[in-house]
């Protein structure tokens, strides 16, 4: 084996409000089809944070006071690099959720006695129901398998760090170890 010696930075962010958490269905690119936060690449001559606010207000239409939650590391197979994901949080925000070319932001119930959002009816009702009692749960069985691990701390305002290795069948990514730690 190789040591992965590179490393593309990317940041991820996750809007709570009141007992709602606002995800984004990633229309097209890297994770389409899932659910996730908001994010994407550092560009050079950007911090991560600054990187995630341009992303929130690219992806999404709003502005957050982000603070940083975690950090992830990806290791793939057949790349030479390692994904580093600095996933950020905040607990208010600007603007208004806007739906762009790559990004349907919707929100999820954090509420306990919320109805499973990982079933296939969400999506189509969620966009449509405004009070929090009927919104969907957090959809894990759509987004990507680390997060229902560490998603979970995140709401509740604790730091943590992880590892998820990745081996690919066709063009799908399956996870085949994760790591992660409250830090
Ligand atoms: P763009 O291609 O949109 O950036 N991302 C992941 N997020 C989670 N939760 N788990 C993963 O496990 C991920 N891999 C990538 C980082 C990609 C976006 O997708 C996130 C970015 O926010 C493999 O520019």
């Amino acid at each position: 084996w190789r040591p992965y010696t590179q490393t593309r930075l990317y940041t991820n962010a996750f809007v709570i409000n009141d007992d709602k958490l606002l995800l984004g269905f990633k229309k097209r690119g890297f994770g389409a089809n899932l659910y996730n936060g908001f994010g994407g690449k550092v560009e050079p001559g950007e911090t991560p944070i600054e990187a995630a606010r341009r992303e929130l207000r690219e992806e999404a239409g709003i502005d957050a006071p982000l603070e940083h939650a975690g950090t992830l590391v990806f290791l793939t197979e057949g790349t030479e690099w390692a994904f580093h994901i600095d996933v950020f949080s905040a607990r208010s925000y600007t603007g208004i959720p806007t739906e762009t070319d790559e990004m349907r932001p919707e929100w999820f119930s954090l509420a306990e006695n919320s109805v499973n959002g990982d079933d296939d009816r969400s999506g189509l009702t969620s966009s449509t129901t405004t009070t929090t009692g009927s919104l969907p749960s957090i959809p894990y069985s759509r987004m990507w398998a680390d997060d229902i691990y560490w998603l979970p701390h995140l709401v509740e305002g604790k730091r943590f760090a992880g590892r998820a290795d990745f081996a690919k069948d066709g063009d799908t990514y399956v996870m085949k170890k994760f790591w992660f730690g409250l830090v």
